[in-house]
């Protein structure tokens, strides 16, 4: 089999690169040391996270002066992300660090001032239409089509800049933004997506580079036609815990509790709805565009031993090539032996095992409560703000649990407080939302607002909006909740809990600004998939990326 050499210095995923490669039919060789570089043929320099910490880390392990050779000496070469952004002089993110300097120019920030950063989902990486019809598809890029992106820096495109000195330019828009998505010149092919993580789009496109295919034949739209631009994401979310009989399922509560009455004998039994890896492998060919997998009860365990988890992650990421998330019990721990492991050691092994990013629930509110005692000061100390740190803001995703407390007015509470239009019982139109640790086990005083303001500024990348109130009711999304954490972030949210239709998911992109939304139970009782929703949601002209893409 062909080997392709993959530069690992630790940083992220690079697993699921390995997974996709192989799938391939390649073989994949590790670099771990600079001179490796001199015996490859065919190289790829993934990347993920800071700029200036990937540089840096280059720069120190005597790395650049052979990527410079490698690039020069016209062998193939990919850079995938901060691998692409490499090969630019610079970056706004860290103006000290120099990058490789092969192209010139430097990446700039996002605006967030109308548009959530980081740019997190799937977006287009397309020739002008003149170029295409001209030259084909380069390296298999398909204007049609969808590939995922994360990341808050771009290269601001600027029309025959870089043609000019002979580089082909795929281009994606975000906002009123339009920057590179992917260039080419000779046998140096570099894209900000990550096509490891783009479905079967991004695996042709790899594919392509690792055969040699430069350009590929023009090709008509062969799928269902969609407008550039960010796509709206839709995503399935297994919570997974252990059954009676001692197996890792998947489950799904009414309002958490994931427990249905027995008949006769009136044992309570742990509902149980498939397993995890294939029902993860259905979602990724139904069309999801994330999977996120939760151990729901991770506050009993220590995921360090927890390896059932780690293997699920393992096993899905052989055969799932979109972006995987993994929540519960991502916090300083102790080992059985009473040993301490830090939640940077816990969100490493699940990094190593193919997560692309972890999401943080109990842990978060305890910082925050923290934070927020000591006179917003940041500790530096905390799971989010160290993993960030480590592995870049878009891998750290902070699951919120909250449920509604309501009030007779405004004043009576110190929290923030919106006047809903479904009054309780007693009718009382004031709530606040409460935010729950261990489960919704423990309310908090702390409401969703002071949370995830506070979490934005120590680094988190992500919301993941649940609500325990609407959680299995096939209800629809909270929307009064989901519109108002909006308003509070510039960092998206994914709104989940409700989810009973595929109309609930176009209700809530139509009348909030979420930026993906998240189904459970309605998938995994099989009465709509992934695809129904995704059909829906293009019939109402909401964008999406199109199922089997
Ligand atoms: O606190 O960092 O250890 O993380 C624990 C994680 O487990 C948290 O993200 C928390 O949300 C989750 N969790 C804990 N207990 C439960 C439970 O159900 N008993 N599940 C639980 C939360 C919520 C959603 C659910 C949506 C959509 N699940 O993920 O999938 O509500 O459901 P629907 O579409 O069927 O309505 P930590």
């Amino acid at each position: 089999m062909p080997t392709v050499h993959i530069l690992d210095y630790v940083a992220g995923n690079v697993r699921s690169l390995a997974n996709a490669v192989e799938r391939l039919g390649f073989t994949v060789e590790w670099i771990k040391e600079p001179s490796d570089i001199s015996k490859a043929e065919s190289l790829i320099l993934p990347g993920v996270g800071h700029f200036g910490h990937c540089l840096t880390q280059f720069a120190q392990s005597g790395y650049l002066d052979f990527i410079h050779e490698h690039v020069a000496s016209g062998k193939p070469f990919m850079g995938i992300c901060v691998g692409l952004q490499a090969l630019f002089e610079g970056s706004a993110e860290d103006p000290s660090v120099p990058g490789l300097g092969i192209i010139p120019g430097k990446l700039q920030r996002f605006l967030d001032s109308d548009k959530s950063v980081p740019h997190i989902g799937w977006n287009s990486a397309a020739l002008s239409e003149e170029d295409a019809q001209k030259r084909g598809r380069l390296y298999g890029l398909h204007n049609n089509s969808k590939y995922y992106y994360v990341h808050s820096y771009a290269v601001p495109y600027d029309p025959d800049f870089l043609e000019d000195r002979g580089w082909n330019v795929a281009t994606a828009t975000y906002g009123g933004e339009v920057f590179v998505g992917a260039l080419s010149r000779g046998k140096v092919f570099a894209t900000q997506f990550h096509p490891e993580k783009s479905g079967s789009a991004g695996l042709r496109v790899l594919e392509a580079f690792l055969r040699g295919e430069r350009w590929l034949p023009y090709q008509d739209t062969p799928m269902l036609s969609v407008g550039r631009g960010l796509t709206k994401r839709v995503i399935a979310c297994l919570d997974v815990r252990t059954n009676d009989q001692g197996d890792l399922v998947v489950t799904k509560g009414d309002q958490y509790d994931v427990r249905d009455r027995q008949d006769a004998t009136g044992t309570s039994i742990v509902r149980n709805l498939g397993k995890p890896v294939a029902l993860a492998k259905a979602y990724y060919e139904q069309g999801a565009d994330e999977i996120i997998f939760l151990n729901i009860t991770s506050f009993r365990d220590c995921p360090v031993t927890d390896l059932p988890m780690l293997e699920i992650l393992r096993r899905t990421s052989e055969n799932v090539f979109v972006p995987l998330t993994v929540g519960g019990g991502i916090r300083d721990t102790r080992d059985q032996d009473g040993t301490l492991v830090p939640a940077l050691d816990v969100a490493t092994l699940y990094f190593k095992s193919g997560a692309d990013k972890v999401s943080i629930g109990s842990d978060a509110v305890l910082v925050v409560e923290e934070y927020l005692r000591a006179g917003k000061k940041a500790s530096g100390k905390s799971a989010i703000e160290r993993i960030s740190a480590a592995y870049g803001n878009q891998a750290v995703v902070i699951s919120v649990d909250p449920k509604r407390v309501f009030v007779d007015s405004p004043k009576d509470t110190s929290h923030h407080t919106i006047r809903t239009q479904f009054p309780n019982a007693a009718g009382q139109e004031y709530c606040w939302y409460q935010c729950t640790i261990k489960g919704g086990r423990e309310g908090r005083d702390l409401d969703v607002c002071q949370l995830v303001t506070s979490v934005e500024r120590l680094g988190a990348g992500e919301i993941l909006l649940n609500c325990i109130d609407r959680d299995g009711s096939n209800s629809g999304f909270d929307l009064e909740l989901i519109a108002d954490v909006k308003k509070h972030v510039r960092i998206p949210v994914i709104a989940s809990s409700g989810a009973g239709t595929p109309l609930h998911f176009e209700q809530v992109f139509r009348s909030t600004h979420a930026d993906a939304a998240l189904g459970a139970g309605m998938f995994h009782r099989k009465e709509y998939t992934v695809k129904d929703v995704k059909m829906e949601l293009h019939d109402q002209d909401v964008l999406i990326r199109p199922p089997g893409s």
